[in-house]
């Protein structure tokens, strides 16, 4: 087609757009837009991720996109945090104006939403806590919280680690640890680091020093550097995550000392939290991770249900805790007690 004939065909079909009342002419009433989810009948969530700080993070994030997909009837609308609260409060607000039918929210630390839940309570917008805890002044500023127990997680791996040194005869007092800590104000980091301090309390064993990790492979390795110049007798890394540990694994190394079980013949001992990436699986059955205490990452179908049960009217459970087990690839430990609850060690094979 001649560049003058196409010219000519453009503005046609241009004049016919606007007379047809498809593009916005002047002085016509202007039509509120229907967002797409509307035209389809489709439920709107919107969801304020922490961040992608760890393989844990990505593949709860991968959990809730697979579950609210647009032709299971969902418009999911995802908010990556970088770990700051500000995206998150600035992103609900957001779901607000949008007035989506529910928020989801993984808060990054446990302080400082009440603000923000009470303009969504205000909005009518149920707000559904997932994985860490909000600590706020009315538990009525959100409908119900699905996630894990991280102080049992940690008293379990604590427990696993009191059962293997009482079984290779390591007295209490030769447990030197250090405890590479998860974001400061979460609720696992927050756990975690309870249930180790009262187990060192409860077992005499020496907590030399708790140190930030913030979750990361990075932070996880320097802190672990600094800590080895620092102190020549230790034994134990208790990590609050799996990326922590891998970084753990990168600095002891690299500081010419060996990571394993063996702390009598001078090893490292690293355990660690999360088990959802097959890297930590793979070092945990080679020893390099001794235990993992599991923190499992599926939320999306939880969330779900509690959704669905909304939807019907139904009131979901106020706490919703998720149940979780304790993996090694050392067969020395086959079953823990804590709380009077039995927990058998899932040995992963070579
Ligand atoms: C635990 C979750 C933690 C994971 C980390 O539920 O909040 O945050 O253990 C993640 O891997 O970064």
């Amino acid at each position: 087609m001649g560049k003058n004939v196409k010219k000519a065909f453009i503005c046609a079909i241009l004049s016919l757009v606007l007379l047809s009342g498809c593009g916005i002419g002047y002085g016509e009433e202007k039509e509120e837009p229907v967002t797409e989810a509307e035209n389809e009948d489709l439920i709107v969530v919107g969801f304020s991720q922490v961040g992608a700080e760890s393989d844990w993070r990505k593949a709860n994030t991968e959990s809730m996109v697979k579950t609210f997909t647009r032709d299971k009837g969902y418009e999911l609308i995802l908010e990556d945090a970088q770990q700051k609260q500000q995206n998150q409060i600035t992103a609900i607000r957001t779901f607000i104006q949008r007035e989506v039918d529910y928020i989801v929210l993984a808060p990054v630390t446990e302080d400082g939403w009440d603000t923000v839940l009470t303009e969504a309570k205000d909005a009518g917008i149920p707000v559904i806590i997932v994985d860490r805890m909000v600590n706020v002044s009315d538990p009525e500023l959100f409908k119900c919280w699905v996630g894990s127990d991280f102080e049992l997680e940690g008293r379990k791996a604590c427990e696993w680690l009191r059962a293997y040194c009482e079984s290779k005869e390591i007295a209490p007092e030769e447990v030197n640890i250090v405890d590479i800590q998860g974001t400061a104000g979460a609720s696992s980091q927050i756990g975690r680091t309870k249930g180790l301090k009262d187990a060192v309390r409860a077992n005499g064993w020496n907590l030399l020093e708790e140190a930030a990790g913030e979750y990361t492979q990075a932070k996880g390795r320097e802190a672990t550097s600094r800590l080895l110049r620092k102190y020549d007798n230790i034994n134990v890394v208790y990590c609050e995550n799996d990326n922590e540990a891998f970084g753990a694994i990168e600095a002891i190394e690299a500081a010419g000392r060996r990571v394993g079980n063996n702390i009598a013949a001078g090893q490292i001992m690293v355990m660690s939290f999360d088990g959802v990436s097959d890297q930590a699986i793979d070092y945990a059955k080679s020893g390099k991770i001794s235990c993992i205490g599991e923190c499992n990452p599926l939320h999306g179908p939880r969330v779900e249900k509690i959704i669905q049960n909304l939807q019907q009217g139904v009131t979901p459970d106020k706490y919703e805790y998720v149940d979780e087990d304790i993996f090694s690839g050392d067969s020395t430990v086959t079953s823990i007690e804590v709380d009077d609850e039995v927990y058998t060690i899932k040995i992963l094979g070579k």
